[in-house]
């Protein structure tokens, strides 16, 4: 018999937590065919409108929510739009941004680092995809009656909630594109978020488009980016 029981530690409830273990060759197995997986996850550009039933997003999301964050304060929001007006419009105010971005704001360096993806300012998956998630972080919380409380470590908690987002999008068989228009505080007004949000990622979901086709890139493999002491 497990134990079940919540025990008290200075006044506050801890519950037991167990979780399931493998021998050193199961381990191996696993943790390969979970990258292998993994590996094949690609960012897309070219969605196809196939719409998508709203419970997959709802647990997309509770899977996103279930990220670390700093204090445990789940420092983010969740904005799901589907509606066409609204996608319109926000595609409309992104471009806009966007243009100025690829025309006036951004390097030659970063526009050359861009050219094996082949981005422009356009960005008609905005209207495309049945579903964009705006992801919000939220600077700090608002009481019911207006006190501000604290939040920790906001970046890092709602980029490890977006990273299980895509992972989650991937193990449901849709594809994601991480987007960032710069400045996107567009997205504040044009979903009326309250003054304690600030827009973080958006993130079109949806079925790629018949023939989709994505830049050849590598990884990095292992002796770049692992160090052992
Ligand atoms: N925000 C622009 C530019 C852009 C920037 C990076 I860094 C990328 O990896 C891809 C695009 C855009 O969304 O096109």
């Amino acid at each position: 018999m497990t134990n079940t029981e919540t025990r008290i530690i200075d006044g506050y409830p801890f519950i037991p937590y167990t979780h399931p273990t493998y021998s050193d060759e199961e381990m191996v197995r696993r943790s390969s065919e979970y990258y292998l997986w993994l590996n094949q996850r690609r960012t897309v550009r070219d969605f196809s409108d196939r719409p998508i039933p709203f419970p997959v997003i709802e647990n997309l999301l509770l899977a996103a929510s279930t990220s670390p964050s700093g204090a445990h304060k789940q420092p983010w929001t969740f904005c799901v739009v589907s509606n066409g007006h609204l996608k319109s419009e926000i595609r409309l105010a992104a471009e806009k941004e966007e243009k100025e971005s690829y025309e006036n704001r951004m390097s030659r360096e970063w526009l050359d680092d861009l050219k094996p993806l082949q981005t422009d300012w356009r960005k008609p998956f905005l209207e495309v995809a049945p579903y964009l998630i705006v992801v919000f972080k939220k600077a700090y919380d608002l009481t019911p009656d207006g006190k501000k409380k604290n939040n920790y470590y906001v970046n890092e908690s709602v980029g490890l909630a977006c990273g299980f987002l895509l992972t989650a999008i991937h193990h449901a068989g849709l594809v994601a594109l991480t987007h960032t228009p710069n400045p996107m505080n567009f997205l504040t007004s044009l979903l009326r978020r309250p003054e304690n949000e600030r827009p973080f990622l958006l993130i079109p979901v949806g079925y790629p488009n018949k023939e989709t086709y994505v830049p050849k890139l590598d990884r990095k493999n292992l002796s770049e980016i692992l160090v052992t002491y």
